[in-house]
């Protein structure tokens, strides 16, 4: 995989090289491309930045060492390469997860989508969205590093730069450096998928029948390249002797790309609504309604699974870009507003079936939250950027 990699390397280089030669200045670097930043959403990633770099110093994060994390259409092919690389190679190593919990568990991958579904009903619709997912890239992020040389930091889908088409992003463009395009195109119908464990029974969401439906086809995770095995989880029929996909399913990685959740939705100017939300309130509605659930469901199938949606490493992008959003909104005030926190304990405040000790009244900053593997920080842990080992800034 990575000695082809290479080779695609260099031959695009090559052939820019090559052009170059008859058309100007050599330049391997990308363009940017897709819809430009518009000068109010820039006027708030500037505050943003200029307020973090200002407050740095105290904590072990410097000026020196912060991480810079781009988008995945800026950083350069070798970069690309060497987080997909990365990736395969968590895929290739052993779990960490006591296979008791989860006999379907068979890598390192699977670690982050067991605790994820696991945590699902508590970690979405609640107060613990925002903390709870920043912990998570962050843990993945620091995986693909110590345990597989990643030498980069987590990139972000610059989701609204290309909101009318996503498959102009370098996320989608289904090159050897993207994460491939939508699935094979399947025939199939609108369905309710029924979310377990609610006390709410058969609590269903709709899913819209996208463009897909089938594997991926192209890219370092079509079929016969990458498989996954827990989930799904979200079904129209719930099986009750493996509620939550725990069992292993093998499969390939499928998709099935909604446009219509993106043109028009996953813009600029409901990027600029989310990080001008005047209160944390405001702030989670808007995420919630404008753009998590919509990015998911553009990407569709695996990735629109509430539960097991990391089977698609596009999630990490994806949660990345609504981790920046949130950065962004957080930095505008970082002393009013890095701590700031809204919403139940429990997905829309409903109670849980399996968790009668979880009450579903307000979150709060003090709770612990579950991150797998025993580490159980309390929900303010997860809410700076450059504290508690996190240091890091979006570019
Ligand atoms: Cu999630």
């Amino acid at each position: 995989m990575h000695i082809l990699g290479h080779l695609i390397l260099l031959g695009a280089c090559a052939a820019l090289l090559g052009q170059l030669v008859l058309a100007g200045p050599v330049r391997c670097k990308p363009n940017t491309t897709g819809i430009p930043m518009p000068s109010d959403f820039k006027r708030y990633q500037d505050t943003y930045q200029k307020n973090i770099k200002a407050s740095l110093g105290t904590q072990g994060c410097t000026s020196k060492n912060i991480a810079a994390r781009k988008s995945w259409d800026e950083i350069d092919d070798a970069t690309r390469l060497d987080y997909i690389r990365a990736v395969h190679c968590l895929a290739a190593k052993p779990p960490k997860t006591d296979r008791s919990l989860a006999s379907g568990i068979v890598n390192r991958l699977d670690d982050f989508t067991y605790i994820h579904i696991n945590q699902t009903n508590i970690i979405h619709q609640s107060g613990y969205l925002l903390p709870w997912h920043r912990l998570f890239l962050w843990q993945i992020e620091t995986a693909l590093r110590d345990e597989c040389g990643y030498k980069g930091y987590l990139p972000y889908w610059d989701v609204p730069r290309f909101s009318d088409d996503q498959t102009k992003s370098k996320v989608f463009d289904g090159s050897m450096t993207s994460f491939g395009g939508d699935g094979a195109f399947v025939q199939h119908a609108l369905e309710q998928i029924i979310l377990p464990g609610l006390v709410i029974a058969n609590f269903s969401l709709p899913r819209a029948p996208g463009t897909g439906g089938g594997c991926v086809t192209t890219g370092p995770f079509a079929a016969g390249n990458f498989s996954i095995s827990l989930g799904p989880v979200a079904k129209p029929v719930i099986d009750p002797t493996d509620k939550y996909g725990y069992r292993a399913n093998p499969r390939c990685l499928g998709r099935d790309f909604h446009p219509g959740s993106s043109k028009g939705v996953l813009t600029w100017g409901n990027a600029t609504t989310i990080v001008a939300s005047d209160s944390i309130k405001a702030l989670r509605n808007n995420v919630e309604d404008l753009w998590h659930l919509n990015s998911h469901t553009f990407v569709g199938l695996e990735a629109a699974d509430p539960f097991s949606t990391p089977n698609d490493p596009v999630f990490y992008l994806l949660h990345a870009q609504i981790d920046r959003l949130w950065a962004i909104w957080q930095g505008q005030d970082l002393a009013q507003r890095t701590f700031a926190i809204d919403g139940n304990r429990t997905f829309l405040g409903i109670p849980l079936d399996y968790a009668p000790n979880v009450p579903p009244s307000l979150a709060t900053i003090e709770d612990p939250m579950d991150m797998g593997l025993g580490w159980r920080p309390k929900t303010k842990e997860g809410m700076p950027m450059t504290e508690g080992g996190r240091c890091y800034i979006y570019e």
